[in-house]
């Protein structure tokens, strides 16, 4: 068993009880892990708040990853509050909807800075503020997809910013190397979440993965929270700036 007591850990990206950040939340709380969990705005509190209800000991706060002064603000009460920091979990990403329709050829230069600025920047940001907390070392953990490396249909411009997440997280693990601060990335199958939703297609893409992975299956939030679990303890003190497939297997296959 994995015991993370004594440990504190923020998690970022908590929409609703499907979040990809919700399944991780559990499995760190389920191992002793003392979580701050930040949700996006005002309009989130409620749904956050009652989740977080649901892990005793668990405290919620505000923040904006695309916000500076929030993230400042953030790290500042986070110091405030448990002194030291251990894990860092970034499970957020965002493209405006029009980009993530039509063609790649077609993407706006606002759509390609909103989608870099949110899903990969944000993770330098909240990285720069953990890492002086980080005073015992630490994990950053931080979620990726398949079409960062192989063309996903639709995925477009959210493909180009998890490439770049994936080399964000060598470039982390490399600066924050020296202070004991692991940097790794999950790159997860496709999973019904909000951000999901809506997409036209992915009852499908579903349908294939499945299909396709060795495992014949998709793979869901709590089994992405075991991996998680696992870079953020002891186990993996030796694995940084990877980017781990929790896919069924999916990305093994050439046909
Ligand atoms: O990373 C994602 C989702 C990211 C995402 C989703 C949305 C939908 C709503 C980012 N921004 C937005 N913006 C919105 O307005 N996934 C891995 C899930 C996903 O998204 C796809 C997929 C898959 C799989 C988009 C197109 C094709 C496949």
């Amino acid at each position: 068993m994995i015991d993370l007591t004594g440990k504190t850990a923020v998690v970022f990206g908590l929409a609703n009880k499907r979040s990809i950040a919700w399944g991780i939340a559990q499995k760190l709380h389920g191992a002793g892990a003392t979580l701050a969990i930040c949700y996006q705005n005002e309009r989130m509190r409620a749904e956050a708040g009652d989740l977080i209800h649901e892990l005793p000991g668990t405290s919620g706060f505000q923040c904006d990853v695309s916000n500076d002064a929030e993230i400042e603000s953030l790290f500042a009460a986070l110091k405030e509050k448990f002194g030291k920091l251990d894990i860092l979990v970034h499970a957020v990403a965002f493209a405006p909807a029009e980009d993530l329709k039509g063609e790649f050829i077609n993407t706006s230069r606002e759509g390609f800075r909103i989608a870099h600025d949110v899903s990969v920047y944000s993770l330098i940001a909240v990285s720069r503020g953990a890492a002086p907390l980080m005073t015992a070392g630490g994990s950053i953990i931080t979620l990726s997809y398949y079409a960062a490396e192989k063309v996903v249909p639709h995925y477009n411009v959210m493909a180009l910013a998890k490439a770049s997440l994936e080399s964000a997280v060598r470039y982390l693990a490399w600066d924050l190397g020296p202070k004991n601060i692991r940097v790794n990335a999950i790159s997860a199958g496709p999973i019904k979440t909000l951000a999901a939703r809506g997409i036209g297609a992915l009852g499908d893409m579903m349908k294939a993965h499945a299909e396709r992975a060795p495992l014949h299956r998709n793979v869901d939030q709590l089994e992405v929270g075991g991996t998680a679990l696992y870079l953020a303890s002891d186990l993996a003190s030796a694995v940084t700036g990877e980017t781990i497939y929790v896919d069924c297997g999916y990305n093994i296959m050439g046909f």
